[in-house]
């Protein structure tokens, strides 16, 4: 299997209510498709670069450069490599995760169709069903936090996570427990805090949290264990995970008891299985955090989510809580009982509708061998 074109598209889509978090607030999330084509099948990645610089480094811009300038002339003409050839060969590019994970999901959507398998399968997926929940941004008031809660509830959603910033912290988790109960909640500060806040977590505490999510800088190792270990609460890292290696320092260090795994953070699905794998033999549970997909990464990300060690629920909702309208067909619906099933499909598993991808279409270019 030869690649003999390699297609770029910049896309703007357009969220159904905009998303608050401690970086900022956004509406349009500007994204990054690859479409890779060989003498036969296709394979589609997406680099969710929503947040621009604020989440990580990246921004489409750079995503888009790194990819035409160093991965597409590595490939074109090429035979398909194995997506862990692949995350070999791109290992002297530092960083740039979100650009090489882009690149290494349609890898994997050709190796499963290659296989004639789903993705979830050829990652070792075990099961059909995963946990889901939603993550709700900051609101302008408590009011409208807590009907927008009420809502996800009532939609079936299990599993809530709020965003927090100092001033909106303590007050959100507590009038959502007085008025929602015993439910599953957490709470993701996206690194707004220092660990000179840590008398806010330990006010956490008594709230009965699944976990906190990157409260402190995302290089700040040491300072999250410092907090930890002043918890009950199991503190997850999201930011600062950024490749096995980082796992590992935290781990060792005692930084977190949880892991978020994004692969569009981690350099792609190769490194999200790696630290899956190295939580999975210390007991440290993880779970698939979200970029506010399309249907493209996130039937990438639902794959993931099939692997044993991901018991937490995952950030991970229904095509109709970000978009009126996804790229793919059906949609990602959520199940009666809160979960969403894995596409079993070969590859990824979901049909990409190309009207609604063109329409969505800013800026495309097209690389031939
Ligand atoms: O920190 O998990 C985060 C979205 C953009 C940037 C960072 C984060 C998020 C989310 C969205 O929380 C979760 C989802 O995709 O549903
Ligand atoms: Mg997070």
């Amino acid at each position: 299997m030869k690649i003999e074109a390699i297609e770029l598209r910049a896309i703007d889509m357009t969220l159904r209510t905009p998303f608050e978090t401690s970086f900022g607030r956004e509406q349009v999330m500007p994204f990054m498709l690859v479409h890779i084509l060989t003498d036969g099948l296709e394979g589609w990645g997406e680099a969710p670069t929503g947040f621009g610089a604020l989440y990580n480094e990246e921004t489409r811009d750079t995503v888009w450069s790194i990819t035409e300038q160093l991965i597409i002339p590595l490939l074109l003409g090429r035979e398909v490599p194995s997506p862990q050839g692949f995350a070999q060969q791109v290992a002297h590019i530092r960083r740039n995760h979100m650009a090489k994970a882009a690149v290494e999901a349609a890898l994997w959507d050709l190796e499963a169709q290659r296989q004639r398998k789903p993705l979830a399968k050829v990652l070792g997926g075990e099961r059909s069903t995963v946990q889901v929940g939603v993550s709700q941004g900051i609101e302008p008031t408590i009011d409208e936090l807590l009907a927008r809660v009420g809502g996800y509830l009532g939609q079936g959603y299990r599993r809530i996570k709020i965003k927090i910033k100092p001033g909106w912290d303590l007050e959100p988790v507590r009038r959502i427990r007085k008025q929602f109960g015993d439910i599953l909640l957490q709470v993701d500060a996206n690194s707004a805090y220092a660990l000179s806040d840590a008398a806010t977590f330990k006010a956490l505490d008594d709230d009965n949290l699944l976990l906190v999510e990157q409260p402190l800088e995302e290089d700040d190792i040491v300072d999250h264990a410092k907090l930890q270990a002043q918890l009950r609460t199991p503190v997850c890292l999201d930011e600062s995970i950024v490749h096995e290696r980082a796992a590992r320092a935290a781990l060792e260090l005692r930084a977190c008891r949880v892991i978020n795994i994004k692969p569009a953070r981690v350099g792609g699905l190769s490194a999200a299985v790696a630290i899956h794998d190295l939580c999975r033999s210390q007991q440290i549970p993880v779970w698939c955090g979200g970029m506010l997909e399309t249907g493209i990464g996130r039937a990438a990300n639902l794959a993931l989510c099939s692997l044993p060690n991901f018991t937490l629920p995952a950030d991970l909702s229904a095509s109709d809580r970000y978009y009126a309208e996804d790229l793919i067909d059906p949609p990602i619906v959520l199940n009666a009982d809160g979960t969403i099933t894995v596409p079993t499909g070969v590859g990824l598993g979901v049909t990409i509708v190309p009207e609604r991808v063109e329409r969505y279409t800013v800026r495309k270019a097209r690389f031939t061998a």
